[in-house]
């Protein structure tokens, strides 16, 4: 059907006397370049290519199966673990019998980069963002009572991956469960690590040859089970706009495929095992699309390998509402946040859904906030007749035309990245994590200058909040119940079986000879620890440490010209004059806390406001971060702290501060702070504390306020 221009012309015109203004002026220019109009008609559809296509073929726009929930809802699949296996395995348990599908386990920092509960440098970690695992003993507690040939698990895991499966394999095997009737999904996608969330081990090079190990000896012993979930979900938490997070997931699945090829495996053998991840935000309609667009996108990055069967043509996905989009200010409104977001991952077809507590901004969920959390789907599936029918908005002339826009724009920055060599190389050469790091910087510029409107945090604001109740987690007794565990293993384990089962992996992983997982099975059922398979790898392997990168001028010139901004700039240099030296401030990441969008987003903003900012290292340790303050005489350290370890970490720091004679430095903390937690910081002598929602302005006001105070002092 041809629009009818006579009429459009009739429309424009009755807009503008309406608006009192051309319409072209009510076009939204969104993050990802995409001019959004007022009005979609069929004249945007012409020439679009997948407008004919149905559900359950190929380009799977409209989904991967023909019926779509009318013949079977995605799955209600919460994440969640925290503190020690049993307390996650008693939650898993009742969430189950409330209506939850599937298992999803959150592993915590300490876990993810392969120490043990008992290393010296998680002292803050175990136990406090997901659970801890150290060896086959926890795997069997935290499953205990599930059965695993019925419920399918999916494990967030990417660097210590090799000693999760390989537990979960035996733990699965010890329950009666064979390999070959688990059903789940492993993360398995260190790509992502290196560009957003900094949960990896080793360099990318051997990290690659895992992820295809894990593929190989899935497809050969583990039918069921998903070998990887390539997810942009992290890209767009790190403030990657949609395209970007469409088009380097994408890219990245093209990697893990080619990768898995070189192996000399058949692309039918595994193709149909690969699976997605990504985020929904809450831009309702582009979510949607951006799910119909990837299903087309990737048919046609999988119809380059030729494979046989359509499965291996179909992108099939999970989905999470945005963690980034809930806020710490009135809180309730995460309710509607998340349920937005949630209609619109079904809206897009997805194959299985978390949905965020309403707290999940600034703690763990509580029972009752993941009660919400999970009704929210359950009301989505039984009360609002959204599973009826298959692809809803198919047809609508804006989403089609968002569907084909993001596809297109999607397609050409995949394009960029082939042109750099693939993803691997993009990694290596940084780009894709610039691009986002520089997205994610344009967009606090917006909120805070009020350009992107949140409720109850830039507008509506509450002149009181109340507290809420949350969960804290004592990670001093996890630790210690841990380490009792692990000594235990360690006592009760044959020496000989356990050292020639870690020998005979560190000869694979040296050699290339060999199936990594399959060796790291044989160690898992000698009770090798999840540390001590690791270490094996890192011998190997060696350990990848990445230089910190900040992204300059993105968050000034938003500002340039206004005067709250001129005005810092101005105090700032003179307070430079008065110090003689630049004020500077190094912004510490502590403990295994790898989330660093906040840390970057400090680190650029300051920067462009004047202070002479350095940007740490990750995962220091205390004492490390001091050495690095003192050598580099800072002013401030800020710590960002996204993970909870504040309580343990920033005190700490403190002391180590003073024990190098350097009190003089003031210490801030920013990041996912309860206020609960507040006034135990400013008691151990933190400085100030900037919670989740703070306008990057007024902390770097504090800031000088606090610099300034102590000249005056
Ligand atoms: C589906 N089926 C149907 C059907 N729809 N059968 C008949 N009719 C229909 N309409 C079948 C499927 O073919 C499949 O069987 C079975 O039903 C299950 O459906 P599924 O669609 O495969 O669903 P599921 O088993 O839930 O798998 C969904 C994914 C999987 C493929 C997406 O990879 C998955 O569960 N991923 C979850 C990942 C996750 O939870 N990640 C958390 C990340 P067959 O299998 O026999 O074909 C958290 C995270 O990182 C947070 C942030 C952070 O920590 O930093």
């Amino acid at each position: 059907m041809v629009a009818d221009n006579s009429k459009l012309d009739t429309w424009r015109a009755a807009a503008e006397k309406e608006a009192k203004r051309d319409p072209e002026t009510l076009v939204w220019q969104t993050p990802e370049g995409i001019a959004v109009k007022p009005l979609y008609t069929a004249e945007d559809l012409e020439g679009v290519g997948h407008l004919g296509s149905l559900p359950g073929q190929p380009p799977f726009v409209r989904g991967p199966r023909a019926t779509m929930y009318a013949g079977r809802p995605w799955t209600i699949r919460q994440y969640a673990g925290f503190s020690t296996a049993e307390e996650s395995n008693a939650f898993y348990r009742k969430a189950l019998a409330a209506g939850q599908q599937g298992v999803s386990v959150a592993f915590d920092l300490a876990t993810h980069r392969g120490y043990d509960s008992d290393h010296p440098r998680v002292e803050g970690d175990v136990g406090k963002a997901g659970v801890a695992i150290d060896s086959v003993e926890d795997m069997k507690i935290l499953f205990d009572g599930i059965p695993l040939d019925q419920i399918s698990v999916s494990m967030t895991m990417n660097g210590a991956v090799i000693p999760i499966l390989a537990s979960f394999i035996v733990a699965g095997e010890e329950q009666g469960v064979s390999r070959d009737k688990l059903s789940g999904t492993i993360q398995n996608d260190i790509l992502k690590e290196f560009m957003v969330r900094n949960t990896y081990i080793y360099p990318p090079e051997p990290s690659m040859r895992i992820v295809a190990d894990i593929i190989e000896y899935t497809a050969k012993e583990m039918p069921k089970f998903n070998s990887i979930s390539i997810s942009g979900y992290h890209m767009q938490e790190a403030g990657a706009t949609l395209v970007q997070e469409l088009a380097f997931t994408l890219a990245d699945g093209r990697e893990y495929v080619r990768a898995a090829l070189k192996k000399g495996l058949d692309v039918d053998a595994f193709a149909g095992r690969l699976s997605f991840f990504f985020a929904i935000g809450m831009n309702f309609f582009m979510e949607a699309a951006k799910l119909r667009a990837a299903r087309l996108l990737w048919t046609r990055i999988m119809e380059e390998f030729e494979p046989k069967k359509a499965s291996s043509l179909m992108l099939r996905t999970h989905c999470q509402t945005s963690g980034v989009s809930l806020q710490e200010q009135d809180p309730y409104n995460n309710v509607i946040r998340t349920a937005y977001e949630a209609m619109s991952a079904a809206l897009g077809g997805t194959q299985s859904l978390h949905t965020n507590a309403l707290d999940e901004a600034i703690a763990l969920p509580t029972e009752f906030s993941a009660r919400i959390a999970r009704n929210t789907q359950l009301i989505l599936q039984h009360e609002t007749g959204v599973t009826k029918v298959v692809d809803p908005l198919a047809g609508s002339y804006y989403v089609e035309s968002l569907t084909n826009e993001l596809a297109e724009k999607a397609w050409a920055l995949i394009e960029e990245v082939e042109a750099l060599g693939g993803m691997t190389k993009a990694v290596n050469d940084g780009l894709p994590k610039r691009l986002i790091e520089e997205a994610a910087t344009r967009k606090q510029a917006a909120i805070d200058r009020g350009d992107e409107v949140i409720v109850g945090v830039n507008k509506y604001r509450l002149e009181n909040e109340d507290d809420l109740d949350i969960l804290d987690i004592d990670n001093k007794a996890v630790r210690e119940a841990q380490i009792a565990r692990i000594e235990k293993t360690r006592r009760q384990r044959d020496p000989g079986k356990w050292e020639a089962s870690l020998d005979a992996l560190r000869a694979v992983a040296r050699t290339g000879e060999g199936n990594i997982l399959e060796a790291a099975v044989e160690a898992a059922r000698a009770r090798a620890t999840l540390g001590e398979i690791s270490d094996a790898l890192r011998e190997a392997f060696g350990d990848h440490s990445a230089v910190p990168e900040v992204v300059r001028k993105v968050y000034g010139p938003a500002y340039e010209g206004e005067p709250e901004y001129e005005n810092l700039v101005g105090r700032l240099e003179q307070l430079a004059a008065a110090l003689g030296e630049s004020p500077k401030l190094l912004v510490a990441k502590l403990g295994q806390d790898g989330h660093d969008r906040g840390a970057k987003i400090i680190a650029s903003a300051f920067g462009d406001i004047g202070f002479e900012v350095i940007a740490g290292p990750l995962f220091q340790t205390p004492a490390e971060a001091a050495d690095l303050a003192v050598k580099s005489k800072v002013h401030v350290v800020g710590i960002s702290s996204l993970a909870a370890g504040h309580k343990t970490l920033a005190p700490q720091l403190v002391q180590e501060l003073k024990a190098r004679g350097a009190e003089n430095v003031i210490v801030v903390v920013g990041g996912v702070v309860p206020r609960q937690d507040y006034q135990y910081l400013l008691d151990h002598g933190v400085a100030a504390v900037f919670g989740p929602g703070t306008n990057v302005l007024d902390a770097a006001r504090a800031v000088i306020d606090l610099m300034e105070g102590k000249r005056r002092n």
